[in-house]
């Protein structure tokens, strides 16, 4: 049985960096996985969070599953801190990660760098990451390119259990895809497009109006030879723009470049932003539906029933086989 967990943390907005590196993924691997979808919240608070603000984005973060097309009836979708096996087993986790590999995490480097203090689980986090997919036993984790050193981590760290304490874990592989992993900043083409970045033109918001996206998109920064060509050595910002093109659009790369063939960059990015518009428009109105509906809370009710089954079976099991007493 192959089966997958993936998750969007409640951080911030969720912007077309996640779209592309997670939503839209999980909407074809849903066709062919037993899937666990969750809100990583205890994910979110590895750095200061407003209480308000966690509370509506971690709703929001679900109700953007429904909207985008993850389908309740097929998928489990649940909300992290409401299975609190994740907790227990991340500190087990904890217990077989060398410091030393934690300070490899190239995501935690950057996410310290020039900070006077970090929390203690910053560092630690890819030990808690590792516990939510080994929870599951999910053969298969989406993920953007900046999550692959953590999913690396998670496999040796299932690898490690299992031959110190016996075969307890399935170790996991991760889906990357070819298109739309790693989107980078409107900005900036050289930082990953991100949703803890002040600077709201770096990206395009879900909830962005047509307007919003058509203003963001004619600001994006391009260079100065005119041609929409991929190429990101030396063309990086018209490179992501074009990836982002064929996310919403669905075209490939190669169409893309022979439909603005001598043209310059003025429709390309007119066009960029009315695929982008017609894609997030429906997902916008269905997310106003639900987010604030009864619907959403008895389906993540029912998520955390299902998710707490499968998890405190594994916890179980590998509480058992590190000695603990259970009974
Ligand atoms: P933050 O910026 O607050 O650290 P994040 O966007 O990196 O958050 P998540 O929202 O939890 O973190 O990421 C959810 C999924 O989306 C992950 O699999 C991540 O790899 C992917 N993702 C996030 N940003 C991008 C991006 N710019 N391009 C492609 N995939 C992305
Ligand atoms: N670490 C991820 C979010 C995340 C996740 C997971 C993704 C937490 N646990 C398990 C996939 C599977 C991030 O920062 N984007």
């Amino acid at each position: 049985m192959k089966r997958v967990l993936s998750g969007i943390k409640p951080s911030g907005e969720l912007n077309i960096g996640g779209f592309g590196g997670a939503l839209q993924p999980f909407l074809t691997i849903q066709q062919e996985y037993e899937c666990f979808f969750f809100v990583p919240d205890l994910h979110a608070v590895t750095v200061k969070q407003d209480p308000k603000e966690l509370y509506q984005r971690s709703k929001d973060i679900a109700a953007f599953y429904i909207a985008a097309g993850i389908d309740p009836k097929k998928c489990t979708i649940f909300i992290q801190s409401q299975v609190p096996a994740h907790a227990e087993l991340g500190w087990l986790m904890e217990t077989q990660t060398h410091f030393g590999e934690l300070g490899r995490m190239t995501q935690y480097k950057e996410k310290s760098e020039g900070k006077d203090s970090v929390s203690a689980a910053l560092f630690t986090y890819p030990a808690l990451m590792a516990a939510d997919i080994l929870l599951y036993q999910a053969t298969h984790v989406p993920v953007g390119d900046d999550q692959k050193q953590h999913l690396e981590l998670t496999r040796d760290l299932a690898q490690r259990f299992n031959n110190r304490y016996g075969s307890t874990f399935v170790v996991p592989e991760p889906i990357i895809q070819s298109l739309g992993s790693r989107i980078m900043g409107l900005d900036d083409p050289s930082k990953k497009m991100s949703k803890s970045n002040p600077n709201r033109n770096s990206c395009v918001h879900l909830l962005d109006s047509p307007d919003e996206i058509r203003k963001k998109f004619a600001k994006a920064v391009t260079d100065s030879e005119g041609s929409v060509r991929l190429d990101w050595e030396t063309k990086p910002a018209v490179s992501n723009l074009m990836e982002i093109y064929a996310v919403f659009s669905g075209d490939s790369i190669a169409a893309i470049e022979r439909r603005y063939e001598g043209q310059g960059y003025g429709s390309f990015k007119k066009d960029l932003a009315e695929a982008a518009a017609e894609r997030l428009i429906p997902i916008q109105e269905r997310y106003r539906e639900i987010v604030d509906s009864a619907e959403l809370i008895a389906i993540l009710k029912d998520g955390a029933l299902k998710a707490s089954e499968a998890a405190n079976a594994t916890l179980l099991r590998a509480k058992q086989a590190m000695g603990f007493v259970t009974f």
